[in-house]
């Protein structure tokens, strides 16, 4: 890996990432913004963000309440010395694009979720009581912001893609990720060009302020409507080739393993499905014999959001939420219903999406042993108790 652009290679060893608990609340050994305990649950070198928080969000996700997902820890990259260096059989030219060369270029706007394959997967436990091994993450490993930059098939012709390249495989600027007690380098992950040529971009701007150090600054991937892995963050070059590219996110990570998927996986993640979250604490507490409004965000990799319904009677009846947005298809829509909780208790309430294809969330997620996509409907528990 070329070391250009990084002005901490030592990265995360400092003491200032040495703390455990600090006023302002937990913080991760990997990650750079502060973590409060409002608005973030950390787990490891992660930082799952709280729904409930989301309540007075508007449509996107401020950076500082983004979710985290860090294999390893974020880089302090310099983008007045970083260079974006394409190379690979299936370039006619390759070349070297510096930040100021990208800011130049035509650029792009577009509402995006980035999302977690891993997203819900202790759900598969708590909901389903399987086993799976990973991040557990509750709802919280997925955000929506508004990403600008360059389209990567901008970048791609400017370097001379040629008619019979294949793949294309961004590598982040972090370090090396351990595997297995193997270090297998930084994150990267091949996406093919038919993808990468259709709406792939190239982001230095998030909710219009430069990208922050933890969401990959100076320059990172957004894939819309794929699994988040594949929006490669510090970006430190790009392989462009004519046969297959592999690593271990496309091969033993990111794929179906299990007793109903073929022994050596099922294929690469791609797109996401559909999935809803309420904005409320997980076992919140509301008063009975009031309207409460109920407010939720829906979202789904294959499109548009078109109908959301939910269930306060554990799923016995189910209602259509009011959607509040247009529900542009890489990003979410959110919604609302009016609930009056007859009596005091715990209830779950249930919210459940469809999408423009038809995708309706299923009540199980067939098991697969790293717990990803989880996308059944969620029964989020809540207590209901006298005013
Ligand atoms: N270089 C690099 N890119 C990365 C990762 C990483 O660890 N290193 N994590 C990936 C994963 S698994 C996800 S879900 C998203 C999370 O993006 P975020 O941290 O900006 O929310 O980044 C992706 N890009
Ligand atoms: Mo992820």
């Amino acid at each position: 890996m070329s070391p250009e652009g990084l002005a901490d290679p030592a990265h995360r060893a400092g003491s200032r990432h040495a703390r455990e608990e600090t006023p302002a609340g937990r913080s991760s050994p990997g990650i750079v913004k502060p973590l409060p305990p409002e608005l973030f649950v950390v787990h490891d070198t992660n930082a799952e963000m709280r729904w409930e928080a989301m309540r007075d969000a508007g449509f996107h996700v401020p950076a500082e309440r983004f979710f985290v997902r860090n294999h390893t820890a974020t880089p302090i990259v310099d983008a007045a010395s970083w260079r974006l260096r394409l190379h690979g059989t299936g370039l006619r030219n390759p070349r070297s694009f510096s930040y100021e060369d990208l800011l130049a270029l035509p650029a792009v706007t577009l509402d995006a979720a980035i999302e977690c394959a891993g997203n819900g997967r202790s759900l598969f436990t708590t909901q389903q009581g399987q086993r799976v091994s990973g991040t557990p993450w509750l709802l919280g490993g997925v955000g929506v912001a508004r990403w600008r930059g360059v389209p990567l098939a901008t970048v791609l012709d400017l370097a001379g893609i040629t008619s019979d390249a294949v793949d294309v495989m961004a590598r982040g600027l972090d370090p090396g990720y351990v595997h297995d007690g193997v270090d297998v380098g930084p994150v990267r992950r091949p996406v093919p060009v038919t993808k990468a040529l259709h709406d792939v971009i190239l982001a230095y701007e998030m909710n219009g302020r430069p990208l922050p150090p933890d969401h990959g600054h100076p320059v990172r991937l957004i894939v819309p409507s794929w699994i988040g892995l594949a929006s490669i963050k510090w970006v430190g070059d790009i392989e462009v080739s004519t046969s297959p590219l592999s690593s271990p996110w496309n091969t033993v990570l990111y794929r179906m393993f299990g007793a109903s998927h073929p022994p050596r996986g099922g294929d690469p993640l791609t797109s996401r499905g559909v999935r809803s979250a309420f904005e409320l604490a997980w076992n919140a507490t509301l008063v009975a014999g009031r309207p409460h409004v109920l407010r939720g965000r829906s979202w789904s990799g294959h499109g548009r959001i078109v109908a959301v319904e939910v269930s306060t009677d554990g799923g016995a009846t189910w209602r259509h939420a009011r959607l509040l947005d247009p529900g542009p298809a890489p990003a979410w829509t959110r919604w609302q219903v009016t609930w009056n909780p007859p009596e005091t208790g715990p209830y779950a309430l249930l919210a459940r999406a469809t999408d423009e294809t038809g995708a309706v969330q299923p009540p199980r997620t067939p098991h697969n042993e790293l717990g990803y996509l989880f996308d059944a409907v969620v029964r989020h528990p809540v207590t209901v108790v006298h005013p």
